[in-house]
Order: C-alpha cells, then sequence, then structure tokens
C-alpha cells in the first residue's frame, strides 16, 4: 500500500502534532499547573496516528488513554482536549473530567474512554454488531493495552466477535509494561497476537514504532471487517517511554531499555524515512513542526483563558440526579 507523499507529510504532521501536545501536558503538569491526571503517549504516536489515519470516516473508534493522537486526526481539535485536561466548560467532557477519559464525541465517530480496562471493548462490539445488523459496511477499531489483554472482557470480546464475524479490529498497545509489570509477570505467551488463535481470529504483529507498517495493518484489517470477514487482533509493538502517569517516576523501568527504544522513537525515524527517500527536505519538516508549535501554543492559551463550568450546570448530563 503506498502513500502519497501529500500522505506522508500529513502523517508526519500529526505525528508532530501528538508529541508537542504531549510534551506540552507533561512540562506544564510538572509545574503544577495541570488539574487531573496526565498521561503521556510518548512512544506511542505511530500507533495512534497510524491506526486512526486507517479509519474511514463513518468507521468508529474506542481510544485509550494513550491515543491522543487518534482524537486529534478524528477531528477533536487540540483547543477542546487542552480544554478538557484543564476542566473547562468547552472541553470535550464540559468540565466534567479533567483527564484523557470521558472524551467520547459520537458526532466524531469516538467512543469515550472510560477508566475501567478494557471495558470498552465489549461496548465497541456492540458497535460493531450494530453494524452487522444494518447492514452497513462500517468497521470499529477499538484499542487496548497489554495488561487489559489479560483481563477477561478482553477475551470474552475476542470469543464474541469471531462467532459472530463482527466487523471489530482490536489493537493491542503492548508498551511492555502495565503500570509497573513487566509483560513477562502478567503473561506466558511472549506475542500477544498468538492469542487470536484460540478464538479462531487472524492475529497480526506490526512493528509499532514504524507509522506506515501500523497504517498498513489496520487499513487492510479494517477492509477485511467491512467486507464482512470478520475481526482482526494486531499486536503493535512499542515501548512506554514515560511513566504510567506523570505522577510515575517509572524507576522500575531499566534505564537501558529505555536508552535502546530512544534509538528507536517513532517521529525521528519517520523524520529520517522521509528525509533518506528524498521527496521532502528538513526545511519543509520543520516548518510542519513550527505549525503544530504555533497550533499547541494556541490551544493552551485558549485553554487557560476559558471559564470554568457553571455550577448551575452540575446535573447536566447525570443519568439519575
Ligand atoms: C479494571 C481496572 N483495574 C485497574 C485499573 C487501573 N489501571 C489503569 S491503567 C492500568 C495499567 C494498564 O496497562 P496496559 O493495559 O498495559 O495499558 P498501558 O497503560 O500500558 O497503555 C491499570 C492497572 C483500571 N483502570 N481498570
Ligand atoms: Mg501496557
Amino acid at each position: 500500500m503506498m502513500l502519497t507523499r501529500a500522505q506522508q507529510l500529513e502523517l508526519f504532521y500529526w505525528m508532530s502534532l501528538t508529541r508537542i501536545f504531549d510534551e506540552n501536558m507533561v512540562a506544564l503538569w510538572k509545574e503544577g499547573r495541570g488539574l487531573g491526571g496526565a498521561f503521556s503517549q510518548r512512544g506511542h504516536e505511530a500507533i495512534n496516528v497510524g491506526a486512526g489515519y486507517a479509519l474511514a470516516a463513518d468507521d468508529v473508534v474506542a481510544p485509550m488513554h494513550r491515543d491522543l493522537g487518534t482524537y486529534l486526526l478524528r477531528g477533536m481539535s487540540a483547543r477542546r482536549i487542552f480544554g478538557n485536561l484543564w476542566g473547562r466548560a468547552n472541553g470535550v467532557s464540559g468540565g466534567r473530567d479533567a483527564n484523557l477519559h470521558g472524551m467520547g464525541d459520537l458526532n466524531l465517530n469516538i467512543i469515550g474512554f472510560i477508566s475501567h480496562l478494557p471495558h470498552s471493548l465489549p461496548v465497541a462490539l456492540g458497535v460493531a454488531m450494530n453494524f452487522t445488523y444494518r447492514g452497513e459496511a462500517r468497521a470499529v477499531l477499538a484499542f487496548t493495552g497489554d495488561g487489559s489483554s489479560s483481563a477477561g472482557l478482553f477475551h470474552e470480546t475476542l470469543n464474541l466477535a469471531a462467532v459472530c464475524q463482527a466487523p471489530l479490529v482490536i489493537l493491542v498497545e503492548n508498551n511492555q509494561y502495565a503500570y509497573s509489570t513487566p509483560l513477562s509477570q502478567q503473561m506466558k505467551l511472549p506475542e500477544i497476537a498468538a492469542r487470536a488463535a484460540g478464538y479462531g481470529i487472524p492475529g497480526v504483529r506490526v512493528d509499532g514504532n514504524d507509522v506506515e507498517a501500523v497504517y498498513a495493518v489496520v487499513a487492510e484489517a479494517l477492509a477485511r471487517a467491512r467486507r464482512g470477514d470478520g475481526p482482526t487482533l494486531i499486536e503493535a509493538v512499542t515501548m512506554r517511554m514515560l511513566g504510567h502517569a506523570i505522577h510515575d517516576g517509572f524507576e522500575y523501568v531499566p534505564r537501558e531499555l529505555l536508552a535502546e527504544w530512544e534509538q528507536r522513537d517513532p517521529v525521528r525515524l519517520y523524520r529520517e524515512k522521509l528525509l533518506a527517500a528524498g521527496a521532502v527536505d528538513s526545511v519543509e519538516l520543520d516548518e510542519i513542526v513550527h505549525r503544530c508549535e504555533v497550533e499547541i501554543a494556541d490551544a493552551i492559551e485558549f485553554a487557560e483563558n476559558s471559564p470554568l463550568p457553571d455550577p448551575a450546570t452540575i446535573e447536566v448530563g447525570v443519568y439519575a440526579p
């Protein structure tokens, strides 16, 4: 699947925007200026952008806490997301959840992320089965983590999705850790994609630091789902480059391991790949990065100057006030 030069520059733009958003978020939280929890997606850019880029406009996605790039490229603006992080009235959740959680917007075909893991998977499956019942050629992409892939609901979802031939793609972001637990201490299999065999569906392993590889694998799985050929399990292998959340100093991660993965930083790798191919020069890429810096600075200023929710609206959206 060959991408055009324009598409490649788009991928670079979304990865850069995600990285710069993330770096600013981390820096602001370290200054004590954040409100809720801050989960860095650093290292996940090739996954959340590559996979998100493969979605068709009317596909539905269920991202999780390291999928900032997917929200952004789905059309959720950096202003709205920073507004959410700072609990503002014009944030995605209207100031209800100062986090990367609770950012659902069905107008953008995004299922809101609920903290409990992996509870968005059966929700995503329900949406996928709905497409089948209606005879619509649409697919659902649901993200989950390596740790989450050992929870019961992951297995129940895969089993039912397989039996129902649901148009569902489950992408496990294997970032080697679930909080402080390394992969080897929470599952015996070295490869998460191998779990697909237990359910009779394809399992694919992909380099999660190669944005074009992730895009190709997810695009193929989504096309398969839309054709009515059923679900796919994808394992995208990467590394969580910071702590579980901002409060976590991740002393339990060997520094040599991080240094190894730093050599394979997905944003830098893509930049180098584009430059090596000769179709683009560094000036053009630097301009894109600069555009992203301006966009994020604007989003931060916008969120900072936005109002907190009106206390009179406290019951809005509450199911049983
Ligand atoms: C049911 C449940 N138990 C515990 C938690 C607390 N928790 C939040 S994230 C997390 C680790 C998840 O690890 P993984 O699935 O590998 O995703 P990652 O954070 O590494 O991207 C835990 C234990 C939770 N959110 N839900
Ligand atoms: Mg993990």
